[in-house]
């Protein structure tokens, strides 16, 4: 198996081979400025991982911020720069600070390797380096690499879930729950305006009964991204439940919010929904309910009070309308 491996890939050394069939390919960043050393190490790595080679620490940097590289390998003897101090921005920088890095250096100088790894360095070569060590050090740090993007993405993505809906992509009702009531404190605060929007779409029972669940989903999704498209990124948009979307317009009288609501109404009766994966349009409409803070009110249900018994009011005038 490993001979087959070594032949496929043209490596001489079939453990080395063997290794290279885990798929752990990723991009390297050499920082070396002796180019005799530099080539030496790039043949080798570059039998699996795409290469660069820079050999002025500053430019490594700024390199290293613009191109996602999984390892960062750092010769300690860079002729008049520090390669510590490029180890310790690399650790550091938001853009880099996941990027693994590997020192190199002479055995004499221990001390700085040692403080290297107190700074933050994954691992250390020492020199003269040995081929296959290196590849062995520098695929232990890719697979590490790999693992903690996975686990920050997956820490991610049930962060989102927790407050996002999943049908829609709008904040759902919990992260609406909690977030309005601070936004209501704040206005009230810095005596401020704030307005809030009920929307709910008319008649959608009926895209249901006519057109099927998945239509009136797909309803959903385009009726979501059309509200967004009408707001700031200040405002929270959220999915209450069903076809009910809530909109809190921080810094927003009473008149501006009714233009953004009747923004929203132009826009989702302005041009038909497509369903069936665009394969058949239909008529969509919404009705809104508009109510903003004022100085009486105790908490942000006094509002969202008034913003529901508006909408009732829209419902019960004929629907497609913005009642304030
Ligand atoms: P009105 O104009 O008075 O608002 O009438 P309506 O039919 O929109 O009101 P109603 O509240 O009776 O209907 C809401 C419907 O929304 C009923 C429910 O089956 C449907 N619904 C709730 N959640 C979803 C969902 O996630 N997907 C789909 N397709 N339908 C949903
Ligand atoms: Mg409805
Ligand atoms: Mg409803
Ligand atoms: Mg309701």
């Amino acid at each position: 198996n490993r001979a087959v491996a070594s032949r496929r890939l043209g490596i001489a050394d079939p453990l080395v081979a063997a290794a290279a069939e885990t798929g752990l390919n990723g991009r390297v960043l050499l920082v070396e400025d002796r180019p005799a050393i530099a080539d030496r190490l790039e043949n080798a790595l570059s039998a699996f991982h795409l290469v660069s080679v820079e050999t002025d620490a500053r430019q490594a940097v700024q390199r290293a911020c613009e191109e996602d590289y999984d390892s960062v390998l750092i010769s300690l003897d860079l002729e008049g720069q520090d390669g510590l101090r490029l180890c310790s921005q690399i650790r550091s920088l938001d853009r880099t600070r996941d990027m693994s890095v590997l020192l190199m250096g002479e055995v004499e100088n221990r001390a700085r390797i040692l403080r290297g790894l107190e700074i933050g360095a994954h691992d250390f070569l020492l020199r003269p380096i040995d081929r296959n060590e290196l590849l062995a050090r520098v695929r232990t740090q890719i697979r590490r690499k790999r693992f903690t993007d996975r686990l920050r993405d997956s820490l991610q993505s049930s962060m989102e879930m927790a407050v996002l809906d999943q049908l829609t992509g709008l904040h759902n009702r919990r992260f609406m729950d909690t977030r309005l009531a601070e936004m209501f404190d704040e206005s009230a605060l810095r005596a401020r305006a704030l307005s809030l929007l009920v929307l709910d779409v008319d008649h959608f029972k009926a895209v249901n009964d006519s057109w099927g669940h998945d239509a009136g989903d797909e309803v959903l999704k385009e009726f979501a991204e059309r509200v967004r498209a009408c707001t700031r990124g200040i405002d929270l948009v959220a999915r209450m439940g069903g076809e009910e979307v809530v909109v809190v317009l921080p810094d927003t009288g009473p008149k501006a919010a009714y233009a953004v609501a009747e923004r929203i109404r132009e826009r989702v009766e302005g041009s038909p929904f497509p369903i069936y994966g665009a394969t058949r349009e239909i008529p969509v409409t919404v009705s809104i309910g508009v109510a903003s803070r004022r100085a009486g009110d105790a908490s942000c249900a006094d509002v969202m009070k008034r913003a529901d018994d508006a909408l009732y009011r829209a419902k019960a005038g004929g629907r497609n309308q913005v009642i304030v």
